[in-house]
Parts: C-alpha cells; structure tokens; sequence
C-alpha cells in the first residue's frame, strides 16, 4: 500500500494528488519531504535552496528549532479550548504581540484570508458606528492587480479572471484604483470620500510579480486616508514580519524591527494585517491589529474562529517573532537582499533573456524577457530545480526570488552563482 512506511517514489506521490485532489494548483514537479532552514530535500533525497519560502512564511527557516520545540511543548499540553474559554497562552500572547508591532489591540484568526475578512469587518463597522456613514452603504477603496486572499469577498476585489471567474455573485461595496496611483487616489477621495470606510492596500504586492511603488506612495496614501477620515489597512501577510528588510514593509527605512523610536519613514497603519510568517510555517496564525477606537467596534458575537487564539497558535507565534528579533532577521534580509540585487543586476547585463531585477529585501523578482503568457519562466524555474534551487514562476515572464531570511552571505553567494549559470545555459 501507498500508506505504507515503505519509501514511494515523486513520481507515483504526483500521481496520487493528481488523481484524489483536487487541480487548484499546478505546482512544479518537485515532491518534497524534509527542510531545514534554507534547504528542502525531495522524496528522493536531492536537497534543494529553497527559494520561494511557502510564500513567505518560512522566513525563519523550515523546522526552526525554537518554534518546533515550543509546537511540541504546547502540543502536548493544550491545543484548543475555543474562545468559549479563557487559555493561559493567549492574554500573555495578546500582550506581546500588540507590544511587538505597537497597537492597542489583536484579533487573532489563523489563514491571511480570514484576517483580511477580519480587517474588512471591522472596517465596515467603525465606518458605520464611528464615521457615521449610512448603513450599507460603506465603500473600501482597493487597488487593481492585488492578491489578498481566496474567499468569495476577497476574490469580488480581485482582477485575476482566474481567481474571480464564474464564483459570483459578488460583494460589492469595494471601489479599485490602479496601485501606485495617488491621484486616482485622491480623486475617489474627494467624489466619495464621506462614504468610504478604508483603503486596503500591499505595501509591495506580491502576486502582480513583485510590484514596487513609488517611495512616497505609501506615505502620501495614508496622509490622504487621514484628512478624508479613511482607515489605512495594510496587508503585510506576504511583506510583513522582516522579508523586506524592516520589520514591516510600511517601515520603510527602518530596521529597528519594531523595537527602537519611529523614524521618520514609518507609516503606522489604522489597521495592520498579519498571517505566514507570523508562525514561521509551523501552523496557521494571523493576525489584525488596530488601537481601541478602532478595535471596539467588535463586541461579543460579531466575530470569531474556532481556532482563532488557540494556545498552540499563541505559543508558536511568540517563539517565530522572537526568533525574527533574535536572529535580526530584517537586517539580513536588508543587507542580503542589497547582494541579491546587485549580482541580479550584473546578470541582467550579461543576457538579453532578462529585462530587470527589482525587489525589497529579500521579496525580489527577475523580469523575463518574454510575454506573460509564454512558458519561459516555468521552463527556466524548472531548470532552477534541476541545478538545485525552488523557485515560483509569477506571470509566464516573472519568477519570484524569497529564500529564508536566515541565510547566510556565502549561501546567497552559491545560489546567485546557480541563478547565473542556469540562466546563462538556458535555451529558449
Ligand atoms: C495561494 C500570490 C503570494 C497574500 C496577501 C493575503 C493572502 C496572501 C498579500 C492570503 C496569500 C499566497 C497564497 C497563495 C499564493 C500566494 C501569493 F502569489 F498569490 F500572491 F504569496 F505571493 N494577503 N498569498 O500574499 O493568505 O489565506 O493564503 O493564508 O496558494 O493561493 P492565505
């Protein structure tokens, strides 16, 4: 039987989620079945750099010792009581987590989806208890090209056809600028300013393939939420917790992690929103963050999750975020990041088959020189795969580069130099 301890091979575990799974995802022909830190290693023993990072959630490395040994520790004490019950993990939880990233108040769900519904409700809520705007008829300004999740609100926002297509109807209420875009900004501001609850916006998004705004983006949008009495909603699951180099990406040039005095390029956001490596990859956490006169619009029975604040979640969070400060992973991925960049950008001068590097941190991406609907950057992620190195085609042109945080410097050096000679022996 295949359940059998008995070693079975990629190819016939492929075959097995081919034929029981269901084909939401296309994933590379790669079946893994062991990590540690920056390495993963496949059903046939062949190790790999890990260059994709669950989509940022390992930013602490697969298997960190620290989270593990807290997992276990608390997996055999507590795991779920509900919310029904008081646990002793979560007030002391609640209390480091709000103090980490300096907010009143937490809500703790577990998917990055559900924290984004999570912000979205109580976004709504303070825009009718506390902004005054009629009931039902509250407006969230989001941008175009974003990726904030799968469930059937989230994807109403979206304008990825794929993502969206035939799972209507659905929710209105959300109004789409083009990300990057202050006067579009502004301009949906000053129309319908009065109706509008919140701006939801990636400070760098991920799935538009690594999409950097302008420096003042961020900043002038959260001024311009600010004189129209808009909340300013950051989704941070993919940039937040250390991958862009500051502890959030909305920190701009800061590196203090969370724990010196604000700099100047610091953005607090009304609402924050947390997922991925807020565990570290160990267990679904997320988070959304706000002071109280925000956060007490949510009173008993308005919102909730079986799982949400479980002990296990709480316990495995604390440890990811300590190690995240431990480690000073944000400036490693700032000063590998730098590294990263600059070799990418001597590669980019060597070939006509790249257009450009561009990224933050350690969230970077290589523009290919071909459409976004060929093949190329599969065929070539493919080929990364085969000289040892995972990484996740965005578009049919771009692939995203977003290895552990914990590298270290002669690592990055070794998988540039397999980046280099994959692309350079590459044939289209
Ligand atoms: C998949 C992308 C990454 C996110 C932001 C919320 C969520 C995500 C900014 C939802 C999730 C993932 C999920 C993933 C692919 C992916 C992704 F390519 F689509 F854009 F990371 F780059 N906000 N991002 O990036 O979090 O509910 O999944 O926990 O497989 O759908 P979730």
């Amino acid at each position: 039987m295949l359940t059998d301890k008995k070693k079975v091979s990629s190819q016939a575990l492929r075959a097995l989620e081919n034929q029981y799974g269901a084909h939401n995802y296309h994933p590379l022909p790669v079946v893994l079945s062991r990590g540690e830190g920056v390495f993963v290693w496949d059903a046939e023993g062949k190790k790999y750099y890990d260059f994709l990072s669950a989509y940022s959630a390992i930013n602490q490395g697969h298997c960190h010792p620290r989270i593990v040994k807290a997992l276990q520790e608390q997996a055999e004490t507590l795991c779920l009581t509900s919310r029904a019950f008081y646990n002793d993990q979560l007030g002391p939880y609640e209390k480091y987590v709000t103090e980490y990233f300096g907010f009143d108040k937490v809500l703790p769900m577990n998917t990055g989806a559900e924290g984004v519904e999570t912000a979205i409700k109580i976004c709504r809520k303070w825009g009718y208890e506390k902004k005054g705007i009629p009931n039902g008829e509250a407006l969230i300004v989001v941008c175009g090209q974003n990726f904030h999740g799968r469930t059937t609100t989230i994807i109403s926002f979206s304008s990825d056809p794929d993502a969206k297509g035939h799972f209507g109807p659905y929710t209105p209420g959300f109004v789409s600028i083009p990300y990057n875009d202050l006067p579009a900004l502004e301009a949906v501001l000053q129309a319908q300013g009065e109706q509008v609850a919140g701006f939801l916006v990636e400070p760098i998004q991920g799935e538009a393939g690594v999409n950097v705004p302008a420096d003042d983006f961020i900043p002038r949008a959260a001024e311009l939420c600010r004189q129209h009495h808009v909340l300013f909603m950051a989704d941070e699951i993919q940039t937040g917790i250390a991958r862009t180099g500051s502890l959030l990406a909305v920190c701009g040039d800061c590196t203090c992690a969370g724990h010196c005095e604000r700099q100047s390029t610091y953005v607090r956001p009304d609402i924050l929103i947390l997922g991925k490596a807020l565990s570290g990859g160990a267990y679904p956490v997320s988070a959304v963050l706000a002071d109280d006169e925000i956060m007490d619009v949510i009173t008993p029975g308005t919102h909730g999750s079986t799982y949400g604040g479980n002990p296990l979640a709480c316990r495995v969070a604390i440890e990811a975020l300590e190690v995240v400060r431990d480690e000073e992973l944000a400036q490693n991925a700032r000063r590998l990041g730098q590294r990263f960049r600059q070799r990418m950008a001597r590669l980019v001068e060597k070939t006509d088959l790249l257009v450009m590097v561009r990224g933050r941190g350690l969230l970077n991406a290589l523009l290919i020189n071909d459409t976004p609907d060929s093949s190329t950057a599969w065929d070539l992620c493919v080929a990364l795969s085969h000289n040892g190195l995972l990484a996740k085609p965005t578009h049919g042109n771009i692939i995203r580069f977003a290895p552990p945080l914990v590298m270290t410097e002669a690592q990055l050096e070794e998988c540039c130099d397999i980046i280099e000679r994959t692309i350079l022996e590459f044939r289209k």
